[in-house]
């Protein structure tokens, strides 16, 4: 049995402070009329794909920071790829700034979406691992200030049945996510096939510059391991390039649950690397050396933890 997901990794070059909604929702329409002249089924588009990645910057004044949130999805700018979704039968994971009214209480988030081919959105995420620092740290040559102006997702890590050519178990994760063995476990528990994640790396960690020559390969090492150990698709895109003079890697891949990269961009601009993804091939993995229930010990995880003092498993 086969169950055919043709997946697009579609990575966006370099987004400047000074470019509209309007405008890169134009390059992200290209990219998805490119993705469906190829018979793609699915476009991953990155983390905050519909501005330039902001916590670079310290902002004192709110409403420059509310400027990069949206304040409703979709909204003015954003309908036309839903649009285009529902016209070219073609769904997409999108990466943006979040800025929610809940509970009379104005909250923000780092936000991705998943959208079926009817144009409908079928799962939310909210970003757990927020990299980087609260407080303007004026040393570094740029900041991150992920930790100033959002909170911690609350969302979990869900996993959503959808149909995308083929039905299958899809999950998503923005960014710093991907680093973390907890976010592939937890989505891997729930049996999730396709793992969707979106990402800004810069080149260079100004806290730790001796891991900038090892950008690319701890990229990789993460997400074929994420694959590899919970049986399932992995799908990494970045924003790249020379982004209001940060370089950010590129190195958009698409991972079998092998472990195996199958399609790779090549460039740091507006590019789509593609595979055909079989969801059966995941069985290969869960039923055999990642059999969870046959070989998981949770029972001795927790005691192991408990019995060193850490802390303890929820
Ligand atoms: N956007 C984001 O989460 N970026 C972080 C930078 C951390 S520097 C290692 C990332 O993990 O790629």
């Amino acid at each position: 049995m086969t169950r055919i997901v043709t997946v697009a990794a579609a990575q966006l070059g370099p987004i400047a402070r000074k470019d509209t909604r309007a405008q890169v929702v134009e390059r992200m329409l290209a990219l998805m009329r490119q993705a469906k002249s190829h018979g793609c089924d699915l476009v991953v588009f990155p983390e905050l794909a519909l501005t330039t990645f902001f916590p670079r910057w310290y902002f004192e004044r709110q409403e420059e920071i509310d400027a990069f949130f949206e304040r409703e999805m979709p909204g003015p700018e954003t309908q036309r790829l839903f649009d285009a979704a529902r016209s070219l039968e073609l769904g997409f994971y999108l990466g943006y700034a979040e800025l929610a009214n809940e509970g009379g209480r104005t909250r923000r988030f780092n936000t991705s979406i998943l959208v079926d081919k009817t144009g409908r959105i079928v799962g939310k995420y909210r970003k757990i691992h927020l990299p980087g620092h609260a407080e303007h740290e004026p040393w570094r040559r740029f900041q991150h200030l992920e930790k100033r102006y959002f909170e911690v997702g609350d969302l979990g890590f869900p996993a959503f049945r959808a149909s995308f050519g083929a039905e299958g178990i899809f999950g998503m994760a923005i960014c710093n996510d991907r680093r973390w063995s907890e976010t592939y476990r937890i989505l891997g528990l729930q049996a999730v096939e396709v793992i969707l994640i979106g990402y800004n790396t810069p080149v260079h960690n100004p806290p730790a510059p001796e891991h900038d020559a090892l950008s690319h390969f701890h990229n990789e090492l993460v997400m074929q391991a994420g694959a590899y150990q919970n049986g399932t698709w992995v799908v990494g895109v970045a924003k790249a390039g020379n982004e209001e003079g940060v370089e950010q890697i590129g190195n958009s891949i698409v991972v079998a649950p092998s472990g195996e990269i199958v399609a790779a961009c090549t460039t740091t601009g507006d590019e789509l690397a593609i595979a055909r993804c079989d969801l059966d091939l995941c069985a290969s993995y869960k039923n055999t050396t990642f059999n969870f229930a046959r070989h998981r010990e949770p029972a001795q995880y927790r005691m192991i933890v408990e019995r060193k003092g850490a802390i303890p498993p929820d």
